[in-house]
């Protein structure tokens, strides 16, 4: 099939997959979703034409989302995952035998529609008994909880449409109310190599807000830019105060104790963008 989707990241660079197969497009009442199956990436998962997943890697984005701030925490029950209607980053969250309630707020229903459809391997915990799926404002849930969670993560779509609110100072003080006291906040803030004034101002604004404050990074090949980072805020505990006794072993392709510390290990233009 002759058929290409494109994801426009500048005026100058496109990441464009060559279409295997279409296996599903539709316009939601939020955006456009499309499932792809490409030769080499396996079933892509497309909204507004920007890749939001694919088989092949996802295991990266969605190990390294959940497993840094899940053994940050010293005993993680109760979790919020804002987005992540594909399941991916639940599935990595009820490995961990400590938590108790997973909500998952998703704005869209037919992304979880689709993900337990097309992407059974990634939606697969969906059912766990732990998980309580929302559809609705994840913003909105935030807002209408206090003391509740001791993690919250966003993985979110880009911080363009219903995704731009997901990226504020003003989301974040109220992720800070909904945290319990010794909660943690994590967010994808995508690629420091196009991406330098979001991930200068997300780290500015949690730097406000919580008293501990990291970024990190993972290599995920399917993301323009390939490198892609991850901010974390925290109002106790520091992932790097971490030895291998405190690890709590998941089955993991990246994730590992050491790759948990690497991935604190910033390259010096990165460092610069964050001015540490
Ligand atoms: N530029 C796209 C970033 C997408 C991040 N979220 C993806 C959701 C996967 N669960």
């Amino acid at each position: 099939m002759n058929l290409w989707f494109t994801e426009v990241q500048t005026k100058n660079v496109m990441l464009s997959l060559a279409t295997e197969n279409l296996l599903h497009i539709e316009k939601t009442d939020y955006q456009e979703l499309a499932v792809i199956e490409h030769k080499d990436l396996g079933r892509v998962l497309f909204l507004d034409s920007v890749i939001q997943t694919s088989t092949r890697d996802e295991f990266v984005y969605h190990e390294m989302i959940s497993h840094v701030p899940m053994n940050t925490h010293p005993h993680p029950r109760r979790v919020l995952v804002v987005g992540g209607g594909d399941g991916g980053t639940v599935r990595e969250i009820v490995k961990h035998p400590t938590v108790e309630k997973v909500v998952l707020a998703e704005i869209d229903e037919r992304v979880v529609w689709a993900a337990r459809e097309y992407l059974p391997e990634i939606s697969a915990a969906l059912g766990d008994p732990r998980v309580e799926i929302r559809i609705g404002d994840g913003n909105v849930l935030v807002r209408e909880n206090e003391n509740a969670f001791d993690l919250i993560i966003v993985d979110s779509t880009d911080p363009v449409g219903p995704g731009e609110v997901l990226f504020s100072r003003d989301f974040y003080g109220a992720v800070s109310r909904a945290l319990k006291e010794d909660g943690l906040f994590v967010a994808q803030t995508e690629s420091p190599f196009y991406n330098e004034d979001l991930i200068r101002r997300v780290q500015q604004d949690l730097s406000a807000i919580f008293p501990v404050t990291r970024l990190y990074l993972a290599a995920i090949p399917t993301y323009p830019g390939g490198l892609w980072s991850f901010s974390l805020g925290s109002k106790k505990h520091d992932p790097l105060d971490l030895d291998e006794r405190d690890f709590r072993h998941c089955a993991t392709r990246y994730y590992s104790p050491a790759v948990h510390l690497a991935a604190f290990a910033l390259p010096p233009f990165v460092r610069q963008i964050i001015g540490v």
